[in-house]
């Protein structure tokens, strides 16, 4: 029997600043809830932070969204890489530059990969105050695999001028 249809949860990044980084955001949201295999569990906030990073270029949106999936990491991954496409997004981009869209594979279960094309747990979210915030308002009591609480992490985490986007 094979087991490729059993869920697993799996934690999302997403980023833009460019052309409407909220729209963009929003956009992406709906996209990822139509993916097929996949089913959203919790959306954070959205967040305001200035680039990490090159520091000319605007400030970004950012949120964290939680899903179940039957999708492997790697059909995930293309999937969200289609939809930065449909989004404008060009790859091959300067490293750390603007962009409409970044979708990031945060945490897939409590998976350990180490890909060419997919590291996970993503490289460096333990350090990003845009990523850990966000997460933990979706996954409070969240363990993130060799890395630790994201409770814990966040205490060590200076905030950076991160701030909530006010919903209407
Ligand atoms: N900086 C912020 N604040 N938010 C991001 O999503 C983001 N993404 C990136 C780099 C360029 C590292 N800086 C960022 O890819």
């Amino acid at each position: 029997m094979t087991t490729s249809s059993s869920e697993t949860i799996a934690y999302l990044g997403l980023g833009s600043n460019l052309d409407s980084p909220v729209d963009q955001i929003n956009k992406a949201r709906i996209s990822i809830r139509g993916i097929k295999g996949v089913t959203e569990l919790a959306f954070s906030s959205l967040y305001i932070s200035a680039p990490m990073g090159p520091q000319n270029q605007p400030d970004y949106v950012n949120a964290v969204m939680s899903i179940e999936t039957t999708l492997s990491p790697m059909a995930l991954l293309n999937e969200l890489q289609t939809i930065e496409r449909s989004q404008g997004r060009i790859r091959g981009d300067q490293r750390w530059c603007a962009r409409t869209l970044d979708l990031d594979l945060l945490l897939y279960g409590d998976q350990v990969i180490d890909l060419p094309e997919l590291t996970v747990p993503h490289p460096g979210m333990v350090d990003r105050p845009f990523v850990l915030y966000p997460l933990h308002e979706c996954a409070p009591r969240l363990y993130i695999p060799g890395k630790g609480n994201v409770a814990d992490l966040l205490e060590h985490c200076p905030i950076d001028g991160l701030r909530r986007l006010e919903s209407d």
